[in-house]
Formats: C-alpha cells, structure tokens, sequence
C-alpha cells in the first residue's frame, strides 16, 4: 500500500509539472483527489490493514494529499501568472505613437464666394431666396420677355425635359416667381444663387452646368442711379476699394436699358496687361432696369414701380479674384486645387 501511495505521488506530482493549463490542474484535482479519485480509493482499502499499519498508511495518505495539494495550488498560482502576462503584453497600447492622422475638410470655393456675396448684398438690405432648378418654360422663359418664337431663346441652348419643363438656364425664374408671390403691391429687394445648366460643349470657359446669382429690387422709386451706386458698392467690396467701373450699353430681353459692368484691372491697374487684353477693364457682369413687360407679367403696375436687375456667375468672380484659369477645376474635386482655398 505504501508503493502504491508512493507512486499515486509520483505519476500526480509528474502531470502537475508537465500542465500548462489551468484546465488541466483542475482534471488532475478530481482524478487523483476527488471522490472517485485513485487516493481516495485507496484510501477506502484502509479497514483491510492491521492496526499498527493503519495509522502509518493514514499519516502517509495525509502526506501524499497535502502535498498533491500545494503542488496544485502552487502551480494554479505560476499558470494564472502566466496568463495576466500574457495578456498584458497582448494588450499593451504603446501611448507614445502618434495618432492616425484627420484629414479635415473646408468650404469649397465655389461656396465661399457665393456666401460672400450673399453676405454683401444682405448688408445692404437683400433677401436670399431659392427655386427649383427644374422650371417651367413659362417662369424660364415667358414671364422674362421670351416668348415662343424669340430669337433669343436661341442664344441659350437649353436641357429640355419635355415641351414644357426644363433645366433653368439661368436664376431669373426664381425672381420672377418671387414677384408673383408679392403680387404686384410689395417692393422685392432679393438676390438668388442657384445652379444653372446649359447645353454647351466643357472646355476652360463653359461649363453645361454653373453658378449664378441675380439680384432684384422692385420698389417705387428705384432708378438707374440706384443701380449703379449699387454695382459701385459691390465692386469696391468685392475686389478692393480702389476698384473703379463702369457701364457699357448692352441687350437682354428682360431688361431696358441693359448694361455690362467692367472694373479696373487690379493686375495693371487701368493700364492694359495681358489679364484684361490691353484695354484696362474686364467684364464682371450683366444688369439693367426691368422691362415693363416681365413687371406687368409679374402683376406689377409699370407706371407705379420700377426696378433694376443684374446677374453674374461666381466661378467667373472666383476665377478672376483667384487667378483660377479653367472653370472645370470647380467640378472635379481635386484636392490640391480645393485645398488651395481652405484658408482663402
Ligand atoms: C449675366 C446677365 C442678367 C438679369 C440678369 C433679370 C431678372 C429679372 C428681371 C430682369 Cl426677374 N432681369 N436678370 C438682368 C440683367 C442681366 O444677367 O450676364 N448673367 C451672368
């Protein structure tokens, strides 16, 4: 019985050095000390030895289990070491890298100039309104003092969807919407920016699709004057306070007279470089007192109220404030065009 014990000690003392896992121990725990384990089971022998062998077997029992014991929990200790370890070092963060770098956005150009000019013209009394970029023939059109037939329906050529919807080809339509909503006994002090489309061919000056914004203001006593103190302000805001114009007859159907306003070149200031082609002036945008027609279209009474008009493409002033040469870098989301621009 005394071999016996010895050898339960040994072969148990043996599979505790040799696991490596807490799993194991636990295995080892019930074969060898549980209920059904082999210790215990020779224990159960005991009644069969003599009575001076019983309580030598007994203390040597004793023994074997303590010592069973401590060696599990000894070893239990050194594998949950182990693991904490192991763990830790899996886990550790290194809290000396550097982080991943954010990439962060800005206002893309485009945006900036447009909000900028909103802001000026709301310094001076303007309200920002907004339509659809689907229009009716009528508002794009007709309500502008271009009826069916008008030649000059020819000089835009227009994304039609059906005879009578369409891409708005400029921003008007939304002003002449604006008047009719007023009903012809309010004043409109109002500027539109907006996505136009037309059908041209893209290349460094066109684009089938840009910007515009136009400005209204309808009232009593609006006069040409007006218009040009008006465009004087803008100018000398937009581009420097040393920025002359001045107005150029011209033609739009929906304006009488019509003019084209040029600043001073800022390159050369007035004296002819290659930006203005030699001529001191470059063209910033189009206006004239609204025709009596697109008011009286609009319900309101042309003997009573008057008003002027302009339009203008912010790519066009972004361009020429910026020194940007191809209207499709607007469009094509390069980054190191946009970046360009992040702090401008
Ligand atoms: C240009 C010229 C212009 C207008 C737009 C307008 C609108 C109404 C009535 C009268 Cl509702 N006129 N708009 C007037 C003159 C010129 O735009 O060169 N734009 C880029």
């Amino acid at each position: 019985m005394k071999e016996q014990l010895e050898s339960i000690k040994q072969e148990a003392l043996g599979r505790i050095v040799s696991a490596d896992e807490l799993k194991e121990l636990q295995e080892i725990k019930v074969a060898y000390l549980g209920k059904k384990g082999s210790l215990t089971s020779v224990l159960r022998g005991m009644g069969k030895l003599s009575k001076e062998e019983r309580p030598l077997i007994g203390e040597l029992a004793n023994q074997v289990r303590e010592e069973i014991t401590t060696a599990l929990e000894e070893k239990g200790q050194k594998l949950e070491e182990l693991a904490l370890e192991k763990q830790l070092e899996e886990e550790a963060i290194d809290v000396t890298l550097p982080g991943r770098p954010v990439e962060v956005g800005g206002e893309h150009l485009l945006t900036k100039i447009v909000e900028e000019i909103e802001d000026l013209f709301i310094g001076m009394g303007y309200e920002v309104r907004e339509g659809p970029e689907v229009e009716t023939d009528y508002y794009n059109f007709e309500a502008l003092n271009l009826p069916k037939g008008h030649p000059a329906r020819d000089m835009q050529d227009t994304f039609y969807i059906t005879n009578e919807l369409l891409m708005r080809t400029h921003t008007s339509p939304v002003q002449a919407r604006t008047m009719k909503e007023f009903d012809g006994d309010q004043s409109v002090k109002m500027i539109c920016p907006g996505k136009v489309y037309r059908r041209d061919t893209d290349d460094a000056t066109h684009s089938h699709q840009f910007t515009q914004i136009e400005g209204l203001y309808v009232g009593k006593d609006v006069r040409m004057s007006d218009l040009k103190g008006t465009l004087d302000q803008f100018a000398k805001k937009m581009f420097g306070k040393d920025r002359e114009i001045r107005l150029r007859p011209s033609f739009f159907p929906f304006t009488e007279p019509s003019v084209e306003m040029d600043i001073s070149c800022k390159v050369c200031n007035g004296q002819g470089c290659s930006v203005c082609k030699g001529t001191g002036w470059i063209e910033i945008l189009g206006a004239g007192m609204v025709h009596p027609n697109v008011l009286e279209m609009a319900g309101y009474d042309p003997k009573e109220y008057t008003g002027f008009a302009f339009g203008m493409g912010p790519e066009r002033i972004a361009m020429l404030k910026y020194g940007v040469n191809d209207i499709r870098q607007f469009y094509t989301n390069d980054k190191r065009f946009l970046e360009q621009y992040h702090n401008a």
